[in-house]
């Protein structure tokens, strides 16, 4: 397959072996190959039943692999970071979603590219725009920046 791009998100709100969250979503991204762009790596609030706040970066990658493959990489390292002594089962340190793919659309059993959530997470697309402002998600049709840019506007309430 040609080389295509990838946008990933990361997040950590546990401490691995590499340290703290910011200390993993660093080494996790160091763990990526071909990544040609890396967003700062910001601190978020936690969405959803977690109470510790997390750590979440974004990048911009190359590579052959197809989405399916490109998901068995990103699980792999997932694995190789989520093991931690004395960790519950399952309890992973760095969650790596594949957000965008230049090829377009991808859907199978257990991988949809772009991410069914990522036009709801702030955490995904503060990190996003500062490194891919005008990728367009082809489901909605709108930009990185118009995604964003819609995330933070007032909603009236009726
Ligand atoms: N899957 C399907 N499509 C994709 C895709 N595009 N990329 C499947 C990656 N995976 C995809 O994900 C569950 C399954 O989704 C995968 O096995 C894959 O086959 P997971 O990462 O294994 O499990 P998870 O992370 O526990 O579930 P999920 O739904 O990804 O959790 P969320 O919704 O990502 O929640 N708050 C802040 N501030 N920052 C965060 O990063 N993260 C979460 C995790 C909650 N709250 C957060 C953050
Ligand atoms: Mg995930």
């Amino acid at each position: 397959m040609q080389s295509s791009t990838y946008a990933i998100a990361l997040g950590s709100n546990r401490r691995g072996r590499h340290g703290g969250p910011v200390a993993e979503v660093r080494a996790a991204i160091a763990a990526l190959d071909g990544v040609v762009a890396t967003s700062p790596i910001i601190g978020s609030a936690p969405l959803g039943p977690s109470i510790r706040r997390f750590a979440n970066a974004a990048v911009l990658l190359e590579s052959a692999l197809t989405p399916p493959q490109m998901l068995a990489r990103l699980k792999a390292i997932e694995r190789s970071f989520g093991r931690r002594r004395g960790a519950r089962w399952g309890a992973r340190v760095i969650d790596l979603d594949i957000v965008l793919w230049s090829g377009g659309m991808w859907s199978t059993a257990g991988l949809t590219v772009p991410h069914i959530a990522f036009r709801e997470r702030g955490f995904v697309l503060d990190p996003l725009r500062t490194i891919a402002p005008d990728w367009r998600d082809p489901v909605a049709g709108r930009t990185v920046r118009q995604l964003h840019a819609r995330l933070n506007k007032p909603q009236p309430l009726g």
